[in-house]
């Protein structure tokens, strides 16, 4: 009990409204339960009738694919029962369940609980389970809201008449929104289950994982989150970690649930036919619920913080690849580039720029020039970001590794479980190395020094945060871990390995906040912030931040890539949802490493995709030593000249793109979205994938398949223009596939009747490109009506908005007439436009 932990497995069964087929129960099981109905009693692998019966559930088999064999009766041994009634809090009320019987599935079941309801906002609700004798690990993350009565509330919770379930319900409907069995729940040390129904099956979010589909597969499928280096691969948990999904309703409305825990998890979800479904999840001790009950802005993400304004360089073309090897390499790249003049503003240093991997360090013999390279591409109007690995060489000569020997002095490591002693391990630099643990205090300081002082030898503008899930070679630390409790808890959810120590240290190691155990899948997270203020205060500008692993409310402070995915086609098309993944989970500076990290690219792949990467919101190329190189120059004439026109697209568009990421810094919601976002109630937009928006009116239909010269385009309701001809799309396009074609050199682009875009003439980099024209496109909708805003400010000062030196205005088209209102003027740079 002294210790904190928590592990657990919630599983949420999903039931559609309206009659129900499939519900009919299997000919030859004994039991009354339908078969996509079956909770899992047997979560761990190895289970026989024997282990399931002697856990008092029930065994039987069934054909249909992955459904559980061992399930839970409907008379359960097992869950919890109210005891007394609600009593009122601050802001709700609260009630103590006790659990009902003496059987436990893994031990240490806890009881009694407390259930805890808060009405934090009209929209928002928050509920707790909680242990009320013990002090337990928290996501150290403030959710909070003024409050507000029962009335006043969109929502009500209330539980059944018999006292055997907790339901929410939008009050408005009367849709319900969550309702759990309490004899479902599950609440001991190392285990914690919730199960519940939810309205429909158009279920989206849980992250990170390469998901084959944006919508989700209901039959039976789990996603563990456990924060891992991995390259993407179905079904494995990847990099961070985002136990929130979305439901839409079955009349159009949505709302969110965040199940903020930061244990190992692994929700599951599952469905009876075309009625019920099942989402299993799991979380922690100290679980945190929050149904966001809005009716069209999804994440509003005014409770996980709403994601930072990126500069405006940021948002142009970026180069990367591990394995230039040479500064010669990398200028010929550079140099090739330029001769293409293809739109391009960033550049990365991956790993290869340092001395033996070396963090704090330059390569002085392949990279000799570097610094003076760097104010080259600054005299060019270009930015650099360099990689930084959260692990620190321990065996260099004494006196010659300040990074390492200043954190040592300081006490700055993720310590071993005796507390006092570092955890070492081993990754890229030579030799072993420990492990910096952000969440302490001193190792911000330590880091914060090491990062000024760095910027005095390369001059970069942003730092590439890798490797912190934290990726370690080995299982666990030296000398591997202990065998306990913490190490080895009796469940361990569906992830990679079912072990929590592959490729990362041992869960009973020490870090300022708690055991790693808990904190594991926050180190990532714990390492942005401060990496943010340093580059701030380094550069004297707005920060630029990309890491890759992430938790609830990482937006706040970087920007993310979907990791080391492959240079397919597969993974081309999965990045799509991938990047509206990332804007649900409030990322929306996201992208996919354009041409594919590992393997060797093709020329056809490597153009669709430089294509369609043209409108990641964070649109990098970016390469995996050993395989070909794959820059948009060195393809020859055509491919360039084809890149180069898309990325024009992409400049001539960024005042647009940037007025989105002002509105999503300011309102919340996302940057780019899928159709189902704008067209909710036209239930064939739920399940596409292959076509997205940025905001409400640009669509971006990209061949996604080798050899195509055509795609397959959905038309939502509404007015549509062919970006390049501007020419309206047939009138009888409408709520319907069409076949559109897209020759090599094109990828389809359309712009929504009813709204304005502002765009400004491209150039090579934004830097020029910010000092040219601006226009407006009008796009009138049926009615001859069109509106849109236009946000400017100098794109790189801190906090432009927060001192008022921008300029916004809002666009309006009617009858003829153009109306501009300015909303604000504080931007001198917008008179000379
Ligand atoms: C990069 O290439 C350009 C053009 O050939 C040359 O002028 C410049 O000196 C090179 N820079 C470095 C650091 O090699
Ligand atoms: C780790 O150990 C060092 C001493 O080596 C100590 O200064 C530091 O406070 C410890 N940190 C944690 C989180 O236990
Ligand atoms: C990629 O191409 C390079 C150069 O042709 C070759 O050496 C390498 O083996 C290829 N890699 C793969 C994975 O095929
Ligand atoms: C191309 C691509 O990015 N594919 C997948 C890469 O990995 C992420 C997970 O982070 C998936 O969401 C992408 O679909």
């Amino acid at each position: 009990m002294a210790r904190m932990r928590s592990l657990c497995f919630l599983a949420v069964v999903l039931a559609a409204l309206g009659g129900c087929l499939g519900e009919e129960q299997d000919a030859q099981c004994p039991s009354s339960i339908a078969v996509r109905k079956r909770i899992d009693c047997h979560p761990q692998p190895g289970a026989s009738q024997e282990s399931c019966e002697a856990r008092g559930c029930t065994w039987c088999s069934s054909d249909v694919p992955n459904a559980p064999w061992c399930f839970f009766p409907e008379d359960s041994p097992y869950g919890y029962a109210r005891s007394g009634n609600p009593e009122q809090t601050d802001k709700g009320w609260r009630v103590t369940l006790n659990k009902r019987q003496a059987m436990s599935l893994f031990g240490n079941d806890i009881s009694p609980i407390v259930f805890e309801v808060e009405f934090q906002t009209k929209d928002r609700l928050r509920f707790r389970l909680y242990d009320p004798n013990a002090q337990r690990f928290e996501v150290p993350l403030k959710i909070d809201g003024p409050g507000v009565t029962a009335e006043e509330a969109n929502y009500e919770v209330e539980f059944s008449d018999d006292s055997t379930h907790f339901t929410i319900k939008r009050k408005s409907t009367g849709t319900v929104l969550w309702d759990s069995p309490l004899v479902d729940l599950f609440f001991s040390s190392q285990f914690l289950q919730i199960t519940t129904t939810v309205p429909s099956t158009s279920v989206y979010g849980f992250g990170e994982h390469e998901h084959p589909t944006f919508k989700h597969n209901m039959n039976f499928v789990t996603y563990g989150m456990y924060a891992r280096d991995q390259a993407p691969t179905s079904f494995a948990n990847l990099y961070g970690v985002h136990p929130f999904y979305m439901c839409v309703e079955p009349d159009a409305n949505a709302h969110g649930v965040l199940l903020l825990n930061s244990n190992a998890q692994g929700p599951a979800l599952a469905r009876a036919q075309q009625c019920a479904a099942e989402a299993e999840c799991q979380c922690g001790r100290n679980t945190l619920l929050r149904a966001a009950l809005t009716s069209s802005e999804y994440p509003s993400l005014q409770a996980i913080g709403r994601p930072h304004m990126p500069a405006y360089w940021a948002l142009g073309f970026q180069l990367s690849r591990w394995g230039y090897n040479s500064l010669d390499v990398l200028n010929e790249t550079v140099n090739r580039m330029k001769r293409y003049d293809i739109p391009y503003d960033v550049q990365h240093y991956d790993i290869d720029y340092m001395e033996r991997r070396l963090d704090f360090t330059y390569d002085k013999v392949n990279f000799a020039g570097l610094p003076e390279f760097f104010k080259e591409m600054k005299k060019s109007g270009r930015h650099n970001v360099v990689i930084l690995d959260p692990f620190i060489a321990k065996d260099e000569e004494p006196g010659t590794y300040r990074p390492y020997e200043l954190g040592q002095e300081m006490g700055v490591w993720v310590n071993n479980s005796d507390g006092v002693t570092p955890a070492v391990g081993q990754a890229w630099p030579p030799g072993d190395c420990v492990f910096p643990d952000y969440s302490n205090p001193r190792t911000v300081e330590w880091w914060t020094q090491l990062c000024l002082e760095f910027k005095d030898v390369l001059d970069y503008d942003g730092i590439w945060i890798d490797m912190n899930e934290p990726s370690n070679f080995m299982r666990g630390q030296i000398p591997g871990c202990a065998d306990t409790e913490i190490n080895n808890p009796p469940f361990i959810p569906s992830i990679t390995d079912r072990s929590l120590a592959e490729k990362t240290l041992c869960p009973d190691s020490k870090t300022y906040l708690g055991e790693h155990y808990n904190t594991h899948s926050l180190f990532g997270w714990s390492q942005t912030e401060p990496t943010f203020n340093v580059v701030q205060q380094a550069t004297g500008k707005r920060p630029f931040v990309l890491s890759r692993s992430t938790f609830v409310g990482s937006g706040k402070h970087t920007a993310h890539w979907l990791g080391d995915n492959f240079s397919l086609w597969k993974d081309l098309r999965r990045s799509i949802i991938g990047i509206m993944e990332f804007n649900l989970f409030g990322i929306p500076y996201i992208g996919a490493d354009i041409c594919g990290f590992n393997y060797n690219t093709t020329y056809e792949l490597c153009l669709r995709w430089m294509q369609l990467g043209s409108f990641y919101p964070f649109s990098r190329n970016h390469n995996s030593e050993g395989n070909i190189e794959q820059d948009p120059a060195v393809f020859g004439d055509e491919f360039a000249e084809i890149s180069r026109a898309t990325l024009r697209i992409r400049y001539s568009l960024l005042p647009y793109l940037y007025t989105l990421f002002y509105e999503s810094h300011v309102h919340g919601g996302t940057v780019v979205r899928s159709l189902m976002h704008e067209f909710t109630s036209d239930p064939e937009t739920h399940e596409i994938d292959t076509a997205f928006l940025w905001g409400s009116a640009f669509m971006i239909a990209p061949v996604l398949e080798e050899e195509a010269r055509t795609v397959e385009v959905y038309f939502p309701d509404a007015q549509w223009f062919d970006y390049y001809t501007g020419r309206k799309v047939p009138s009888s396009w409408k709520k319907g596939y069409y076949t559109v074609y897209a020759p090599l050199d094109k990828i389809p682009l359309y712009i929504r009747g009813g709204y304005i875009l502002p765009e400004q003439a491209p150039a090579t980099t934004t830097t020029e490109s910010r000092l040219n024209p601006f226009g407006l496109i009008i796009a009138l909708d049926e009615r001859g009506k069109a509106s849109g805003s236009l946000f400017w400010d100098d794109g790189d000062s801190i906090d432009t908005i927060e001192n008022e030196n921008y300029f916004l205005a809002k666009y309006k088209f009617s009858k003829g007439h153009l109306k501009t209102e300015i909303v604000k003027d504080g931007y001198r740079g917008a008179d000379t436009l």
